[in-house]
């Protein structure tokens, strides 16, 4: 073979691995605190993908990054309600189900409840569900409201005595205004999923009562902050605040952390798995998507994060203490009284988070 030749044929093969590396990568855009500690490297050494994984604590900012374009990400997990505007928006891929032969363990009824979001299913699978409710410090709480507190309650946080009497060690909200504002408006008796903008206004008067009480707004601080005792109630989501309680057991700190889903009802949403339209790697996305959809990879997940599996085969693999916590599988009688978010469209998000930032600033 002549040197030309050689050399030609050698720069092909070096192309062809330099792409088929590149092929190899995989970059996750999640929730913080949402994976088990051993889920990416299992996933890296059963496919030799490499994953490059960010996290982010609030909807809206992955929003804004995915309606930008060129996000970079090939996977990313917004919530069913947010997810159903970017869909309209062209944001997400279909999804081809031939390779993903683990959506068989879907509970059909959740993903039933979810194609109100995603019509067919055909852009995500459902990859955790929980609810937005209460964490608050038991011990603290009974010293400064007595053994009457009402901690099954929105009482505990929007009546503004409560909340004047828990200042002192700490309340935070969700920096979130789409579940913030509908639960003010639960405890005021207005529909939360209403999207009249004169009913985020009275949230917001109420919000306004309690801001002087309310330490910071942030959507992810408080887990550690909880557990350590540096605050002592929160409006958090339910997984949350049990790695609140579950830290708290670890560092054997005296703190007993707590989660109520309030009786007047709570929000309760899915956290869905999408694959952007632009995705470089849209191929290895399906691959991540059924590899966490495997039933032993799903309950390991859960057992580590405290949040719901739709997964029907990984229940079995669920710890029990975790099946039997109403908190994070609520009894029927509860469910009744969870609401799901709506989906607000461009002007209805405009007022809701109009509201929330007047709330926040004050003005
Ligand atoms: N730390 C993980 C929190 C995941 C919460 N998902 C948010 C759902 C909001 N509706």
């Amino acid at each position: 073979m002549k040197l030309k030749t050689i050399l030609m044929a050698s720069t092909v093969f070096a192309f062809a691995s330099a792409a088929n590396a590149e092929d190899k990568v995989l970059n996750i855009y999640n929730w913080s605190d949402y994976i088990a500690e051993d889920t990416i490297e299992k996933f890296e050494k059963e496919t030799g993908i490499k994953v490059t994984y960010d996290v982010f604590d609030s909807n809206e900012v992955l929003e804004a990054k995915l309606l930008a374009g060129n996000s970079g990400y090939d996977l990313v997990v917004p919530s069913a309600s947010f997810m159903a505007r970017q869909i309209k928006a062209g944001v997400f891929q279909k999804l081809d189900k031939s390779k993903l032969p683990n959506l068989a363990n879907l509970d059909a009824g959740v993903m039933g409840n979810v194609a109100t979001y995603d019509e067919g299913n055909e852009h995500a699978v459902v990859y955790l569900w929980g609810t937005t409710g209460i964490g608050y410090n038991e011990g603290k709480v009974a010293e400064r409201l007595g053994d009457s507190a009402p901690t099954d309650s929105w009482a505990l946080i929007f009546d503004k005595d409560n909340a004047a009497k828990l200042a002192d060690c700490g309340i935070s909200v969700l920096d979130a205004p789409t579940e913030m504002i509908p639960a003010a408006m639960k405890y005021l008796g207005i529909d939360p999923r209403s999207t009249d903008p004169a009913d985020f206004k009275k949230a917001s008067e109420l919000f306004a009562q309690i801001k002087p009480h309310i330490r910071y707004f942030h959507s992810s601080q408080y887990i550690n902050d909880l557990a350590n005792g540096d605050i002592c109630l929160t409006v958090g989501w339910s997984g949350d605040i049990f790695q609140a309680r579950d830290r708290a057991a670890e560092a054997d700190n005296g703190v007993s952390v707590a989660y109520t889903i309030p009786k007047e009802g709570a929000l309760s949403w899915f956290d869905m798995l999408a694959i952007p339209t632009d995705a470089k790697n849209a191929e290895n996305a399906h691959k991540f998507i059924d590899f966490v959809m495997d039933a032993q990879i799903t309950a390991d997940i859960t057992n580590y994060v405290w949040f719901s599996s739709a997964n029907t085969p990984a229940l079995k693999l669920i710890d029990q203490e975790i099946l039997d916590d109403p908190g994070i599988f609520p009894s029927d009688e509860v469910k009744a009284k969870l609401w799901v978010a709506p989906v607000y469209d461009a002007r209805t998000d405009r007022a809701i988070n109009r509201e929330w930032t007047s709330v926040k600033t004050g003005q």
